[in-house]
């Protein structure tokens, strides 16, 4: 754990938590990265280390949402298809029109998609609730979810006292091929899961890839500059892909670490392998029953499809499965089974596509399976025998790496890069990432529709390039392209009145300079426009690629890396290099004059983004259910309360029914328990539509009862007979005794300090006033003190006219006055004594204080007096140096060093602090005090 060694020291400095997430498409792990908190998976709430992708809504009795979470949805996705949602990674980013869409509805049954005309028909969740506001996009659904995971975090940070209780970093991995409209909804929806430092998007490659390299031990010797290659193969749920890397350790001690390349497969995983013994149980049901596919409902499809599930998972370590379906159609049951034969013979056509993502990808960087040193496995279908034999069989058994907690390694991979995406250090033995494109990125404009390639294949991410789009017309739109294909177009409509502002020379022509980004993200956009008048004939467009040179900070490191395999894509032109790095600079040298243009938003041909005023208003949405999540909780709190409290009633009624009678008519009992029994009811069947207030208003309620019970309790056992009460009266009083005399010696001790000071000739009441000044809060104390003391009084000269009644008269008070007198004696002397101690503290501590200042004002007195010494002795030394002049002034040294020796070390100290002591004071103290006059020795 080498790596965990280098970030522990780079941790100190992270303040906030760092959260990696690994969003499968069925799977989703978390981890988190905080001081005190070193790579820490995020457990759910039943303590397991990976939760279910999905989550279900469903609209509560009240109209409000239930929405659940993950594998807390139990058997809702079998009961209620049209609210769960699962799967949703192989939505995101897609339009209703992909046939992506029509692919997830065809095995997800039950489930309503809607388009979302506003947005370019992006894909909205109908989940059955009833009201658009509650139609759900893929994005707010995924944020959902991740917001969740903040939750959790957030909750496992509490209580650590290294962090602060606070997550705002986020990284998360995704898959490679990602398009841009894909990493774009990715982005919105850490935005709307309120994650506010969005790091960046990990491909799923690379964080396991970095996890590797982690993890991965060197020795001194290895340290050879020589070239190792890897692959992750990783197949998901989804898709599968293949990713190429090479590790490099070299001699000046840093390790690089390149993607090389990537091969995929977008239609073959583990959903590929269950929808396959999906259809050999259909097959058996309707062959069973006799029956046409479409006889069936929704719910006997996702059970099938659930069973498959199972299915594919236990003939993964055995031969045969075996279930029953109980009532899976009408109230017949169904016995089916599978073997492992059947399984590998459906899927005998499946055998090609499994390495064939290997394949690509090693052909890409034109190498074979004998150059790879190891081969990682990563995602759920690798644990299926027949896809761990193709791929053994393909790059041999001994390659396959044992080492790696693949399970786990893309979570933490995608934090550590999370990590190195906030630090930006770059420590010598950290691990040099060079992440590359796998697309090529092309731009076009309306003068010029030919497609120029800005970023190439294997462009390292993290770049900016300015390039010259040639000579300008009246209008202007920039396209830009991906592999080919459009992914969004800027108009910026017509810009004859910004051209002719800027009052060209004749023969200058006007210039498009634009520049680009490909961001470590891997968004590649149109990030800056100017226009410019050149001598320069420029002379085909597109010609004059000009390189960036400013934006340094955005490279990493520009001497490495430079295997950019497509560099023939591009035709730089050096004769432009450094022209048009600032425009001052520009104008100077050249004469050039050039214009900012600001970028118009973007149009898009596929989904469009949801744009800024809509994610702030679904944010509010979220925080909203967020809230009405509380709530609920809260309320579920306060039912509880209420509950167990009339439980106790009820048990308190019960246990002692006997006593109650001493004291109440069984008409007065029952009205207790039939309270009880009503509020219980009510609890049970009517507290559905019940606010807060109305169950805080209830145990209020319940409470009152409760207190009036116990009281009736203490009744029949209190002695309420006259000696009892006489009994009472001479504690109570002797109580008062006790307080008095307390006073009394608080007092004396107090005159005894005043005497001390007095006789040390201190001033004592500018102390008293200081340490007053202290115990100013305490005031209020006080007053209370007095107040308590005097209702306690009163009650104990009540109880005594009631003591002085004849025996008769007094035998016809009735026992519920006398009780009372007795309770409020009862707690009148509870109060005194935590009165009485609450004193007793802050007497000692006053007194405490006045004993240390007393030591801090000697002591300062006596430091005084050695100062005084030392002037006078250095006086003498003056004398005496001037009657024989001829002397040095060694005199004067050995004077000061006699008596810095008599002060020692220890009362240093204490004269600083009753520096400080005094400054904190109202620093009137200072008067009297002799400044240390340095020039007079
Ligand atoms: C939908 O829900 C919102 C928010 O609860 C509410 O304001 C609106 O009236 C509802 N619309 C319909 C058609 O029920
Ligand atoms: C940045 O991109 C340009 C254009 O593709 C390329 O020429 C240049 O080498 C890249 N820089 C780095 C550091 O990769
Ligand atoms: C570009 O300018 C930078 C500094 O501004 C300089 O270091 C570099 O050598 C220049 N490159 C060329 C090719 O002139
Ligand atoms: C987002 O999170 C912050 C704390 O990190 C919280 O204060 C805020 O209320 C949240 N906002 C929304 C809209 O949920
Ligand atoms: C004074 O001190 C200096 C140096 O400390 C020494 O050289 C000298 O002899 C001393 N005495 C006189 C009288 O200057
Ligand atoms: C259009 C153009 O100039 N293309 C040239 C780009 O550079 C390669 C070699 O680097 C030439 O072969 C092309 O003719």
């Amino acid at each position: 754990m080498r790596f965990l060694l280098t970030i522990s020291c780079i941790l100190t400095s992270v303040l906030s938590a760092i959260v990696g997430i690994d969003y499968g498409q069925q799977f989703t792990k978390a981890v988190l990265l905080a001081p005190g908190i070193p790579f820490e998976l995020i457990l759910t709430d039943e303590g397991k280390r990976k939760d279910l992708s999905g989550i279900c809504i469903r609209k509560e009795p009240n109209g409000g949402l239930e929405r659940s979470y993950g594998s807390q949805m139990g058997s809702l996705a079998t009961r209620f298809p049209q609210s769960t949602v699962l799967d949703l990674k192989q939505l995101i980013g897609k339009s209703f029109d992909d046939p992506a869409t029509e692919k997830y509805l065809r095995t997800h049954f039950g489930i309503q998609l809607v388009k979302d005309e506003s947005r370019n028909n992006a894909i909205k969740f109908d989940l059955g609730l009833g009201n658009s506001t509650y139609q759900f996009s893929v994005e707010e659904l995924l944020a959902m979810s991740l917001n969740e995971i903040k939750a959790r975090a957030l909750a496992d940070l509490e209580g650590n006292p290294n962090a602060a209780a606070l997550v705002e970093d986020v990284a998360i991995s995704i898959p490679p091929f990602s398009s841009q409209a894909a990493r774009q909804a990715y982005l919105d929806s850490l935005f709307l899961a309120n994650f506010s430092n969005v790091l960046g998007l990990v491909d799923e490659g690379t964080s396991v890839a970095l996890n590797f390299a982690g993890n991965k031990k060197y020795e001194s010797s290895d340290y050879n500059d020589e070239t190792e290659y890897h692959l992750v193969y990783d197949a998901g749920a989804g898709y599968t892909t293949a990713t190429l890397f090479s590790l490099t350790p070299q001699s000046d001690g840093k390790v690089v670490l390149k993607m090389e390349s990537v091969g995929d497969d977008l239609l073959f995983g583990g959903k590929t392998l269950t929808e396959s013994v999906y259809s050999i149980v259909l097959e058996k049901l309707l062959t069973h029953f006799g029956l046409e596919s479409s006889a069936l409902s929704d719910k006997i499809h996702a059970r099938l499809y659930e069973v498959a599930e199972k299915a594919k998972i236990i003939l993964s370590a055995n031969t045969e499965y075996h279930t029953t379906l109980e009532s899976i159609y009408g109230d017949r049951d169904f016995k089916v089974s599978v073997t492992r034969d059947e399984f590998e013979e459906i899927n005998s056509d499946l055998m090609d596509r499994v390495t064939k993502p290997i394949e690509t990808a090693l052909k890409k960087s034109q190498l074979d399976a004998k150059d790879l040193k190891s081969v990682i496995l990563n995602g759920g279908s690798t644990r299926v025998p027949f896809v761990q034999k193709h791929v053994s069989l393909y790059v041999g058994e001994d390659k396959i790496s044992k080492s790696v907690n693949t399970d786990e390694s893309s979570a933490l991979g995608t934090t550590q890069m999370g990590l190195k995406l906030k630090t930006k250090t770059q420590s010598p033995k950290d691990i040099k990432l060079i992440d590359r494109s796998y697309h090529n990125f092309e731009v076009s404009t309306n003068a010029n529709e030919e497609q120029i390639v800005v970023f190439g294949k294997g462009t390292e991410v993290g770049n900016t390039t300015k390039v010259n789009l040639g000579e300008m017309s009246d209008s202007l739109s920039v396209s830009l392209y991906e592999d080919g294909s459009l992914i969004k177009s800027y108009n910026f409509g017509d810009m004859s009145s910004t051209t002719k502002k800027l009052g060209c020379k004749s023969g200058e022509t006007k210039e498009v300079i634009a520049t680009f980004e490909l961001n470590k993200s891997k968004i590649f956009d149109l990030v800056k426009t100017n226009i410019q008048c050149s001598a320069k004939k420029s002379g085909s467009l597109f010609q004059n690629l000009l390189k960036k040179n400013g934006d340094q900070e955005v490279l990493e490191d520009d001497t490495e890396g430079d295997e950019v395999e497509s560099g023939g894509d591009l035709n730089t032109t050096s004769s432009d290099v450094n022209s048009t790095t600032s425009d001052s600079k520009l104008k100077s040298s050249k004469s050039l004059k050039s214009s900012f243009v600001p970028i118009p938003s973007a149009t898009y041909p596929h989904i469009q983004p949801i744009d800024r005023k809509e994610k702030r208003k679904l944010l509010q949405k979220l925080a909203y259910l967020n809230g009405l999540d509380a709530a609920k909780v809260e309320l579920t709190a306060e039912r509880n309360k209420l509950e167990s409290h009339l439980y106790k009633l009820r048990d308190l009624i019960e246990s002692d029914k006997d006593k109650l009678a001493q004291e109440l008519s069984t008409e007065e009992i029952s009205k207790f328990t039939d309270f009880v029994s009503e509020q219980i009811e009510w609890l049970d069947f009517e507290s559905d539509d019940a606010s807060i207030d109305d169950l805080k208003e209830k145990i209020k309620g319940v409470g009152k009862r409760e207190k009036e019970v116990k009281n009736y309790l203490e009744m029949s056992s209190a002695d309420l007979s006259k000696e009892g009460m006489k009994k009472l009266y001479d504690e109570g009083t002797n109580l008062i005794m006790t307080i008095q005399s307390s006073m009394l010696k608080f007092g004396e001790q107090i005159s005894e300090v005043r005497k001390k000071y007095e006789e040390a000739g201190l001033n004592f009441d500018k102390e008293n006033d200081r340490i007053k000044l202290k115990f100013k809060g305490k005031d209020d104390k006080m007053l209370t003190f007095d107040k308590n003391l005097q209702a306690y009084k009163d009650v104990i000269s009540k109880i005594g006219d009631l003591l002085k009644f004849s025996d008769s008269k007094f035998n016809k008070i009735s026992k519920k006055e006398l009780y009372s007198f007795h309770d409020s004696l009862a707690q009148g002397v509870a109060q005194m004594l935590i009165d009485l101690i609450e004193l007793e503290t802050t007497h000692l501590d006053r007194i405490k204080l006045f004993d240390e200042q007393f030591d801090k004002l000697i002591e300062r007195q006596q430091q005084k007096e050695y100062r005084k010494k030392l002037r006078e002795a250095a006086k003498e030394a003056e004398k005496r140096a001037s009657s024989e002049n001829k002397e040095n002034s060694t005199i004067e040294v050995e004077a000061s060093s006699s008596i810095e020796g008599a002060s020692d070390a220890s009362e240093t100290k204490h004269e600083d602090e009753s520096d400080a002591l005094n400054s904190e004071s109202t620093g009137n103290a200072d008067e009297d005090d002799d400044p240390i006059e340095h020039d007079e020795l």
